[in-house]
């Protein structure tokens, strides 16, 4: 078996050689999820966040064909600034390497570079899920079925109201996924910091996330798990008024018969256009949130393996 070459940025290659804590960071949000050039301050306030709680962030892509674990600054910004870079899941990663490609990692494909380089914990803003009308649409994300086999712990906002949610708990909880709402009882619902369901699982501090992904490992359980971070209250958009906007951009999306994986940046952006720009500026502090609670994950799994091996 050929083992699969990683490139590592030099702040990333530091971290491993000092066993220092890294946290996975995706590019589809750099990408796909916003426009230039917030998505570039964006990056590297997400990065510096991860920085500023004590460990090193590792952003993922795949640039001319060789996958990259952590980018420097001029490769962050040179794929800011990128038009027409492919979305890479799980099904286009091998596609994208072996033929020289550039593309930017969803969260499916994030978790799959993560785990081949030994990180275990990554921070996102909104994972891929179960979309409206998936009973007709079959529209369903491999983030899910990621999750369910990675053994990587996603820190997210819950997920947009973009998808069903009710579904998209319904598919994790049938693959065995550990949905854990953090600091709470109710699922947040990324741009909204509560929704009106309850998350399957609640844990309140870092340490016990770090230690239910440690026991998930020691059961012989495949998979990650999945943490809902609640965005700042400060930074929320209530539910009331993004739920229009939402169905506005649902049925839009329907009449141009925007399909597949066209489907959820297209979303995105019409809702940026609808909301004036406000929909990126809470997505941008709730990603900035997740950053350093994972960073905050990232150190006590370090603590919990050291305390642990010495047992
Ligand atoms: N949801 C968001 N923002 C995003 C994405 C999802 O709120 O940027 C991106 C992530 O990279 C996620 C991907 O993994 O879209 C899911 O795409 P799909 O539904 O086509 O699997
Ligand atoms: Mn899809």
């Amino acid at each position: 078996m050929t083992t699969l070459p990683l490139h590592f940025s030099p702040e990333v290659a530091a971290a491993r050689a000092k066993a220092r804590p890294i946290v996975a960071l995706e590019s589809t949000i750099i990408t796909h999820g916003m426009p230039y050039p917030q998505n570039l301050d964006t990056a590297q306030r997400v990065e510096n966040a991860v920085r500023d709680a004590g460990a090193i962030p590792a952003t993922i892509a795949v640039l001319d064909g060789q996958l990259h674990v952590g980018l420097d600054e001029a490769r962050l910004e040179t794929l800011a600034r990128a038009q027409n870079v492919a979305k890479l899941s799980r099904a286009d990663l091998a596609v994208c390497l072996a033929t020289g490609g550039t593309g930017a990692t969803t969260v499916a494909a994030t978790m799959i570079a993560a785990h081949a380089a030994g990180i275990a914990i990554f921070a996102t803003g909104g994972i891929g899920g179960v979309h409206r009308g998936a009973e007709h649409s079959f529209d369903i994300s491999a983030d899910l079925q990621e999750l369910a086999q990675t053994p990587v712990t996603v820190v997210c906002a819950g997920a947009k109201a973009i998808l069903d949610l009710p579904k998209t708990l319904e598919v994790l909880e049938t693959l065995g996924v550990p949905v854990i709402a953090y600091g709470q009882d109710s699922l947040p619902a990324f741009w909204s910091a509560s929704s009106d369901l309850s998350a399957p699982l609640r844990l309140d501090d870092a340490q016990s996330i770090a230690r239910a992904h440690i026991a998930r490992a020691a059961l012989g359980l495949p998979g990650g798990q999945l943490v809902a971070n609640p965005i700042p209250a400060e930074a929320e958009i209530p539910a009331a008024e993004i739920t229009p906007i939402i169905e506005n951009a649902t049925r839009e999306a329907a009449a141009k018969g925007i399909k597949g994986k066209a489907v959820t940046p297209f979303l995105l952006d019409r809702i940026y256009t609808l909301t004036e720009g406000r929909s990126l500026d809470a997505n941008i502090a709730l990603v900035v949130n997740n950053a350093r609670l994972a960073a905050k994950i990232a150190i006590c799994l370090d603590k919990e393996r050291q305390s642990g091996a010495r047992r």
